[in-house]
């Protein structure tokens, strides 16, 4: 039997074809029947465009209907769809077609030109824009075709996403996400967020991530439920949206900010039943200020791209803020020392996971998969923390430097290059600092070269060509001397000691 992950959602949504699916800030909302005729258009151009079972389908566009019948349309013809942040420049897209050579990227059409010069350097790719009905853009195409209707037959192993997620060597690696692994994952969620069927979901993160595309779409779609899909987070959107609202998924930021949106309080989530966050710590102080103003527990779970979510808070029953909760169903996770034994009660060891959810391993770079899983499957997730006595799972922080800024990770290795070929930069060190309003904050340490220190201008200068504007640091401090342990390691944990109040004052 064909494990598609289209079918399973097809299947799911098909009592309720004629109900709104996605309702835009803008524009007329879109019922399941007709993202699902998109979804067979543009199934119908892409294979047209040569795509067969097994291709990546890169795609940078903003988030729309459009985009998530694009989505679609790959699951339906077994293509790999492989997502990119909008904002990403042009040598970060180059590296993903470099390293994944998908056989079409679809680009927004102000990307035209930066796109055609990436043909010339890819042999093979062909570069469609979503755009409108001009000549040559994927709508244009797709009208032009008899929809494709059928749904290719794929095995749960069968590669679903790739998805760039970055690495202790600085350069983002492709996590291959399998249709089991989705739907895994879809299923556990449902049944543990106790999904109903008068849910409305408010949709307000990006759709190039786990969270966003996944988490939250695919239950609104096994629900057949609306979807109040705002293009991205604005608070007084948001808060103007929510009395439509059951359901809300986002990460703490959003809490934070909507905390502080005049005019949000009990009555804005009169009919709200769930607030969800994830992908960055929820700070206690956030959940308890939510709860006194809204009268809401924000539920919270704990997830990876490779893994999808592992763990969540009960709907039913106490939501302790600081932990993520219990272990979702098809999950198997254990809390080990480093010597390899299993971490006592309380006791702080590494995040290990096992499960028909977790990923197949990282594209083309079979060394580094076989590094991240032991010798019984178990995948390390980078996370420390502990088990309580009654399997809740507390957070402590993480094993390698990663920084979460507003629910983006940032791996300091990756911009430390960068900065390091900056004319005057003898060397550098990344480090996230707290932040009040992205929970942390990239922030650079640099040591001149010859005392000749580029100027804040010139850094920021460098680096919009090379990295995405989430990953600049939002602040840079030229220091003497980086501090160094004995065996002449970097350590970033005295500069994040020091440092701890650099945006304390920070308006928020
Ligand atoms: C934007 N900017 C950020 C930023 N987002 N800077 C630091 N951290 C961030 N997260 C910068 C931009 O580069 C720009 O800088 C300026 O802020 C304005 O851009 P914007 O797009 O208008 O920003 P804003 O609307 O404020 O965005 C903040 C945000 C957004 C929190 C709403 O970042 C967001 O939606 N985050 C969600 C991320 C997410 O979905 N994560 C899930 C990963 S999956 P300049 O200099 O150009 O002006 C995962 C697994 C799991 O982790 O468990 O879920
Ligand atoms: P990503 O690689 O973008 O999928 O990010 C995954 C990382 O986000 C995890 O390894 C955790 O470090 C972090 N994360 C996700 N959810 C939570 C949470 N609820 N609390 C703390 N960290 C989280």
């Amino acid at each position: 039997m064909s494990e598609n992950l289209f079918e399973i959602l097809h299947q799911a949504f098909t009592p309720r074809l004629d109900a709104i699916f996605l309702r835009p800030a803008s524009g007329a909302p879109r019922s399941y029947r007709e993202v699902t005729a998109r979804s067979a258009a543009f199934a119908a151009a892409l294979r047209a465009a040569g795509v067969t079972a097994g291709d990546r389908v890169s795609v940078q566009i903003e988030k729309s209907p459009d985009a998530v019948a694009l989505y679609l349309a790959c699951l339906r013809i077994g293509a790999v769809h492989l997502p990119l942040n909008v904002a990403y420049t042009a040598a970060e897209l180059r590296h993903a077609l470099e390293d994944a050579e998908p056989r079409i990227h679809v680009g927004r059409p102000q990307d035209a030109t930066r796109a055609a010069g990436m043909v010339e350097e890819h042999a093979g790719l062909k570069i469609l824009t979503l755009g409108d009905r001009e000549e040559g853009t994927l709508v244009e195409k797709a009208a032009r075709l008899p929809p494709y209707e059928d749904v290719i037959p794929r095995a749960g192993s069968d590669l679903a996403a790739l998805l760039y997620t970055s690495g202790t060597t600085g350069r983002p690696k492709g996590a291959m996400i399998t249709h089991e692994n989705l739907a895994t994952n879809a299923r556990a969620l449902f049944q543990t967020w106790a999904w109903r069927p008068d849910d409305v979901l408010l949709h307000a993160l990006p759709i190039f991530h786990v969270h966003g595309l996944f988490v939250a779409l695919h239950c609104a779609m096994l629900g057949g439920s609306p979807v109040e899909f705002l293009p991205r987070f604005d608070p007084e959107t948001v808060r103007a949206a929510l009395p439509r609202a059951t359901v809300m998924m986002g990460v703490p930021t959003f809490y934070r900010r909507l905390l502080a949106t005049p005019g949000f309080d009990r009555e804005s989530c009169r009919h709200v039943r769930l607030f969800i966050s994830g992908s960055a710590p929820l700070p206690e102080a956030i959940f308890r200020a939510f709860a006194e103003r809204t009268g809401h527990a924000v539920l919270e779970r704990y997830g990876m791209t490779e893994t999808g979510i592992l763990t969540s808070n009960p709907v039913d029953g106490a939501r302790i803020e600081g932990t993520v909760g219990h272990r979702l169903p098809d999950v198997d996770l254990r809390v080990r020392n480093a010597d390899g034994s299993t971490s006592a009660p309380g006791e702080v060891g590494g995040v290990e996971v096992r499960g028909r959810g977790v990923f197949a391993g990282y594209w083309k770079r079979p060394e580094t998969t076989r590094e991240s899983f032991d010798e019984e499957g178990f995948f390390r997730t980078g996370d420390l923390g502990s088990l309580s006595a009654d399997g809740r799972l507390t957070l402590a922080g993480r094993s390698s430097d990663l920084i979460i800024s507003g629910g983006y990770n940032v791996y300091p290795k990756e911009i430390e290059l960068h900065l390091d070929e900056i004319p005057g930069v003898g060397e550098s060190a990344v480090v996230g600092l707290p932040h009040p309003d992205f929970g942390e904050a990239v922030t650079a340490f640099i040591v001149a070269e010859d005392g000749a220190a580029p100027t804040a201008d010139e850094i920021r200068a460098a680096l919009r060509e090379r990295l995405a504007g989430f990953k600049h640091p939002r602040r840079v401090f030229l220091v003497d001397a980086l501090p160094r342990n004995a065996m002449g390691k970097v350590q970033k944990s005295l500069l994040r000691d020091r440092h701890a109040d650099a945006y304390a004052v920070e308006e928020a």
